[in-house]
């Protein structure tokens, strides 16, 4: 087949008119408190439609409100949704700036070449669909349907996810594993036979002692365990926060430790460590449900906490004082398993240090500490089966990263690199609501896989980076204006949420389930989509769980009863998942694979002089770069900024407000600047700045404000067990004259 032109990335023009400027945003929110809607809409006049929200993963249910005029007024949180508890955040109230954004994409586009140069066109929904069926029909009869990849992060993924399997192709990845919370998962499923999921079976509304390791929550915000963190805190429970950043939660600790970066598995080995040799472990629950105790008492003898402050730069009575309140509250203790554990490589078994420390104190499943989640089923529309694919994504990554529990994006797109192996070569890509470029660390090398591919779709509601490099770009609608696949997550109680329309789709766009279907359909796979729309489809899933569509329009949320309890009950035998059945201190899968069977503390680089480490979170008030061009969050913050310590800024002769751009280890240079805040929040030998800045299209609102940390993250520890792309071994420097003679190119 031939090949297709080398793909330049294309910039989308903004149609329309300029951004609207809502009139009355309701955003009356300040860190650490989330309000319940204090002005009641009047129902008589407004009509509200159930939703979750997408404008982050937590996925808290509301209901969208219309005004007397039909048009999208506000959204606010449903009250019987144990994710929202009837409060929104302040992203979640922002979500109607998604709708109104007028920089959204409007219409479906296709990469042509005009006099040399490559564009897009505007095209038909049948044209551009035609398209994309035709040229996956190609690559199937070329190199089979596994050579077609899906990678996604949006509601509507799964979709498409149905629409590939029925396609004959299991090769699928989200950047929420290997790029986020993959590590814990491995390391918890290596101790506890499960893994950690969403929302976190963390007890926190009970618990008396919660102990954050670079969980950075009151800027990381999730909803319901914000909200049950802050009651936490009001109750008086203890927290101790790790963090080289004094954080928002910091600030509300009883202990914070301001550990080196990258040291994090030291003090881990000696809580471990202190717990064990002065005998504050749970001895009922090691002995009853733990396997491995004596190997790993033996492996931690000589990590004592004057041994860890070699290394952390954490006082030793610190360690223990801080370990003896942990001890002092067990069972009710959690040492948060964090979310983004993509740090430094070693992340798996930082993690596996973390579950094993919560089981040495006899918290997991018991009162205050975790509990046991359950979720409702959701029953699959009447389909074939789904062929059977030759290869998957196993083939590719299990033989390296044997721990691996999902598809791997980053091997994914790995594979279809010209060396990837003959045998599992990847040609297609679907992306449904992943910016991989900023999102995938090593630009350079997903631009390469790029230039790779027969096939390119991206679908997604905004013109961002990914967007320039597809063949073809199909505008979704927002969550606000479409039907998405049953929200059912796991929690104290089993739970489902709906999503459905509040207005009709804006432009030419269309819900993802509409595009996958007529794809479909286009590729003879109408079996597989016997539903004539989204309604009828869920319908019949709501009815088999015993409700109906009908019903959850009316109500959005519903809770089902328990068929599990909570917590281990007094003396209960139970099995764990691992190959002893046991909780394991000592991993005999781990082993069997060659990984070490308990954490061993490995050195990371540090700082080179006048290099700084560059460490990365959220903002309240945005999620990544998917918000940064709505214009009631950019109200709100409007780019980020770099924190710096008054030391560091004292020798570099810099000021608070000064723009600065920044030099990476590999001769990478920001191609913005970014304003300097100088403050002793941050410790000397890192500097600090918010995801998600720096957009680099040109067209959006928010183009060149400030710098996008993933430009800077040149250097990929990859994880050894389960592939994750550990991003935090990267150091920057300063650059204090603009180095870009030219404007910077987008
Ligand atoms: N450098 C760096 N990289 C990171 C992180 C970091 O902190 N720093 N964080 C990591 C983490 S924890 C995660 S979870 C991932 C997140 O990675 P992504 O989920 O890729 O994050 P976003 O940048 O928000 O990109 C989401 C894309 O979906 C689009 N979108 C939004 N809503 C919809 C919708 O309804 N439908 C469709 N089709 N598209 C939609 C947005 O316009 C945007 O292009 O990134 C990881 N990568
Ligand atoms: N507002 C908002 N909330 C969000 C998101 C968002 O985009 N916006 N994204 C959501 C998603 S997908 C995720 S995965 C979570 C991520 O949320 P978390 O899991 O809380 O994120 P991390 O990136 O692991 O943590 C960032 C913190 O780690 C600290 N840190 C950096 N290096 C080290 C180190 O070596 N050791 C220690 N102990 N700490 C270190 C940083 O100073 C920072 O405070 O947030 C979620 N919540
Ligand atoms: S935490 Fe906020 S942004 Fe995330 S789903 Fe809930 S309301 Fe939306
Ligand atoms: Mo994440």
């Amino acid at each position: 087949m031939k090949k297709t032109s080398r793909r330049d990335f294309i910039k989308i023009s903004a149609l329309g008119a300029g951004g609207l400027a809502l009139a009355n945003p309701v955003l009356n929110w300040v860190p650490g408190f989330l309000p319940k809607e204090k002005t009641p809409v009047d129902e008589s006049k407004a009509k509200r439609f159930p939703t979750f929200c997408e404008v982050c993963f937590w996925k808290c249910a509301g209901f969208t409100y219309l005004n007397e005029e039909g048009k999208i007024q506000k959204i606010i949180g449903n009250e019987n949704d144990p994710h929202s508890n009837g409060r929104f955040c302040p992203r979640g109230t922002g979500g109607v700036g998604m709708y109104y954004d007028n920089d959204r994409l409007k219409y479906p586009l296709k990469r042509v070449v005009e006099n040399g140069k490559s564009t897009f066109k505007q095209v038909s929904w049948d044209e551009a669909l035609d398209f994309i069926a035709q040229k996956m029909s190609q690559i199937k009869k070329d190199h089979g349907p596994e050579s077609m990849a899906l990678l996604y992060h949006a509601s509507s993924g799964s979709y498409f996810k149905h629409l590939l399997n029925a396609y004959g192709s299991k090769n699928y990845a989200k950047p929420s594993y290997a790029q986020c919370l993959g590590p814990r998962e491995a390391g918890f499923v290596a101790t506890y036979g499960s893994g950690v999921s969403s929302p976190e079976p963390t007890d926190v509304k009970n618990t008396k002692c919660l102990v954050l390791i670079g969980n950075h929550v009151g800027e990381n915000m999730h909803n319901g365990y914000i909200q049950e963190v802050s009651d936490a805190i009001d109750r008086g429970a203890s927290i101790i926060t790790v963090d080289p950043r004094f954080s928002t939660v910091a600030s509300k600790s009883k202990f914070w430790l301001p550990i080196k970066p990258a040291t994090d598995l030291a003090l881990l080995l000696a809580w471990i460590h202190v717990i064990i040799y002065e005998e504050l472990y749970d001895k009922k629950y090691v002995e009853q449900y733990t396997f491995g105790f004596d190997q790993l008492k033996a492996h931690v003898k000589n990590n004592t906490p004057e041994w860890a402050y070699t290394k952390t730069d954490i006082r030793p009575e610190d360690i223990r004082n801080s370990a003896y309140e942990m001890a002092k509250a067990a069972p009710a203790v959690i040492i948060h398993p964090g979310r983004h554990t993509t740090w430094y490589g070693d992340d798996t078994q930082r993690s596996r240090g973390i579950a094993i420390l919560n089981a040495l104190l006899g918290s997991y499943g018991r009162k205050g500490g975790w509990y046991f989640p359950e979720t409702k089923k959701v029953p699959s529309y009447p389909a074939p089966a789904y062929p059977h694919p030759h290869w998957t994504w196993k083939d590719i990554t299990k033989p390296t990263y044997k721990g691996a529990g999902t598809g791997i994006s980053n091997d994914l797109i790995k594979a279809t690199l010209p060396s990837a192996t003959h045998e599992h070569k990847i040609k297609g890509w679907l992306i449904v609501g992943t910016n991989l470029l900023t999102t995938i660390p090593d630009k350079e090398l997903t631009l390469k896989a790029i230039q790779n591919l027969e096939l390119m779709v991206v679908v997604d509601t905004m013109p961002m980076e990914i967007t320039g490099y597809a063949d073809i770009v199909l505008p979704e609608c927002t969550y606000l204006e479409r039907y998405d696949d049953i929200r059912s997550s796991q929690h104290r109680y089993p739970n489902i949420a709906l999503r459905m329309p509040a207005a009709e789709p804006r432009w030419e766009s269309k819900p993802g389930w509409w595009m996958a279907r007529e794809l479909g359909l286009r590729l003879g796979l109408e079996d597989y989509f016997k539903w004539k729309d989204v309604e009828e489809e869920l319908d019949w899933k709501f009815k088999q769980m015993g409700t109906s569509l009908a019903e959850m329009q009316k109500i959005g949320v519903k809770m089902f009863d328990k068929e599990k309890d909570l917590y281990l009950q007094e003396g209960e035998e139970r099995f764990f998942n691992t190959d002893s059945g046991k909780i394991e201190l000592y991993s005999l899968d781990f082993e069997a694979k060659g990984y070490d069977p308990m954490p061993v503390y490995t050195e990371h680089k540090q700082p080179d002089p006048d290099f700084y480490r560059l460490i990365y979170g959220r903002a309240p008030m945005h999620t990544f770069g998917r918000t940064v061009n709505n214009p009631n969050l950019t109200d709100l913050m409007d780019v980020n900024s770099l924190w710096v310590n008054p030391k560091v800024a004292k020798i570099w002769g810099i000021e608070a407000g000064q723009e600065i751009w920044l030099k990476n280890q590999d001769g990478v240079i920001s191609s913005f600047p970014i304003k300097v805040r100088v403050t002793e929040r941050i410790r000397h030998d890192s500097v600090y700045m918010i995801h998600g800045f720096g957009k680099m299209d040109k067209r959006l609102k928010s183009y060149g404000k400030g710098i996008d940390d993933s430009e800077l993250i040149t250097n990929v520890k990859i994880d050894p067990i389960m592939g994750g792309t550990g991003m935090r071994e990267n150091f920057v420097t300063f650059v204090l004259k603009n180095p870009h003679n030219e404007e910077v190119k987008a």
